[in-house]
C-alpha cells in the first residue's frame, strides 16, 4: 500500500491510501474459494457504485438516510454542543460529505478530514464541500477502513470521528468492535465518536428498504461484477445473476446475495470460478442493532455513551460516545 499526500487542487489536501489492485484482487480470490462464495462490500463503490448508492438514500422504500438527515436536523445544535467547537472532525466513509454539511456552520471545526473508499468521488465531494465552506479546511483522505488504519492528520484539537449512515452495519461483530477500538485509539482521550446505528425492526420493513420498486438495489449490487471486471481484468456476465436481499433475523442483520441464474464460469487473473445455477455471492452483511445491543459493543471498545437520539418511530439512532477514563 502507497502513501502520498498531495495537493489535490489548491482547494483540498488528499492522503492517498488507495487500496492496490493485488489487495483486491487477494480479497476476490479468497471471497470466491469459501463454500459460501462472497465479495466484501467496500467493492460496491466505484465511481457508479458511489452515485448508484447515492440514489438509493433518495428512495422512498430506504428510510435510514432521511431518517437519519432528520434526527441531524433535529438534534444539530445539541450535537455539536457535545462535539465542542474548533477541534478536528473526521468522517469515515465520507461517501458525497453531504451529512456533515448539517454540523459544520455549528461546530466550525479547524478541520474537516472526509474518509472513503471511493477515491474520485471523494475528491469531487471534498472540492464541492471546500468551494461551499471557504472558512473549512479539508483533508481528504482516500482510505481503506477495513484493514487498520492511521489518523492521516495528527495534530491539535479534539478529535471526533463522524461514522454516519449505519455503515457500521457491513462488519461482522468481531471487525466491528476492532473497528470502534480503532476509533477509540485515534481520537483519543478528550475524542469522541458519533456514529448512527440502524436499528432492530420488523423484516418487512427492513426487506422493503433493500428490494426498492425501480430497482436501483439491484444496480447497485450487480454493479460489483462490473468494477471486478474493470479492475482486475474478470470477465463476470452481470446478467447472469440476480440481486437477492433478505433479513436473516437470527443474526440480526439484512443479507444481500447475487443470485446465479444460469451455469456461468468466469476467469479471474488466470483462475476460474464455476457458478451454478442457483449458487450465490454473498455481497453484503447490513447488521441492526437495537440500543442496548449497540452499547455494549461499544462498552466492549472502551467507549462509553453520552447521548443516544432517536426518531419517533425508532428506525434508526444516533449514538454520541466518549472515550473511557
Ligand atoms: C452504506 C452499508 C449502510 O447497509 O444500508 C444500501 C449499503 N446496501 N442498500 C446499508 C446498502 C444496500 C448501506 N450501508
Amino acid at each position: 500500500m502507497g502513501s502520498a499526500t498531495l495537493p489535490a487542487d489548491d482547494a483540498i489536501r488528499l492522503t492517498d491510501l488507495h487500496e492496490q489492485a493485488d489487495t483486491m484482487l487477494r480479497e476476490v480470490h479468497a471471497g470466491l474459494s469459501r463454500p459460501q462464495k462472497s465479495l466484501p462490500p467496500k467493492l460496491f463503490y466505484d465511481k457508479r457504485g458511489s452515485v448508484l448508492f447515492d440514489r438509493i438514500t433518495r428512495l422512498p422504500e430506504y428510510y435510514l438516510t432521511r431518517t437519519e438527515v432528520g434526527l441531524l436536523r433535529r438534534y444539530g445544535p445539541e450535537i455539536a454542543g457535545l462535539l465542542g467547537k474548533g477541534g478536528i472532525l473526521l468522517e469515515l466513509g465520507s461517501g458525497s460529505s453531504t451529512k456533515i454539511r448539517l454540523l459544520l456552520e455549528a461546530v466550525r471545526p479547524r478541520l474537516y478530514v472526509p474518509m472513503d473508499i471511493s477515491r474520485q468521488h471523494l475528491i469531487d465531494s471534498a472540492r464541492r464541500l471546500a468551494a461551499d465552506y471557504p472558512w473549512l479546511t479539508v483533508h481528504a483522505a482516500c482510505i481503506d477502513f477495513t484493514r487498520p488504519w492511521d489518523l492521516p492528520v495528527p495534530g491539535p484539537g479534539r478529535r471526533n470521528v463522524f461514522f454516519p449512515g449505519s455503515s457500521i452495519g457491513n462488519f461482522e461483530p468481531g471487525p466491528a468492535l476492532a473497528l470502534l477500538r480503532r476509533v477509540r485509539e485515534q481520537v483519543g482521550r478528550e475524542g469522541g465518536l458519533l456514529i448512527g446505528v440502524d436499528l432492530r425492526k420488523a423484516a418487512g420493513t427492513l426487506e422493503k428498504a433493500y428490494n426498492d420498486a425501480q430497482g436501483i438495489t439491484a444496480d447497485f449490487n450487480l454493479n460489483v461484477l462490473a468494477h471486478i471486471n474493470r479492475r482486475l481484468g474478470a470477465d463476470f456476465d452481470p446478467g447472469r445473476f440476480l440481486h437477492e436481499a433478505h433479513y436473516n433475523a437470527r443474526e440480526g442483520r439484512i443479507e444481500m446475495h447475487l443470485v446465479c441464474r444460469q451455469q456461468h464460469r468466469v476467469r479471474i487473473d488466470g483462475r476460474s470460478y464455476l457458478f451454478r445455477a442457483g449458487e450465490t455471492i454473498h455481497t453484503e452483511n447490513s447488521y441492526k442493532y437495537s440500543i442496548a445491543e449497540f452499547q455494549q459493543r461499544a462498552a466492549q471498545a472502551g467507549l462509553v455513551p453520552v447521548s443516544v437520539w432517536t426518531d419517533p418511530e425508532d428506525l434508526f439512532s444516533m449514538h454520541y460516545l466518549t472515550v473511557a477514563a
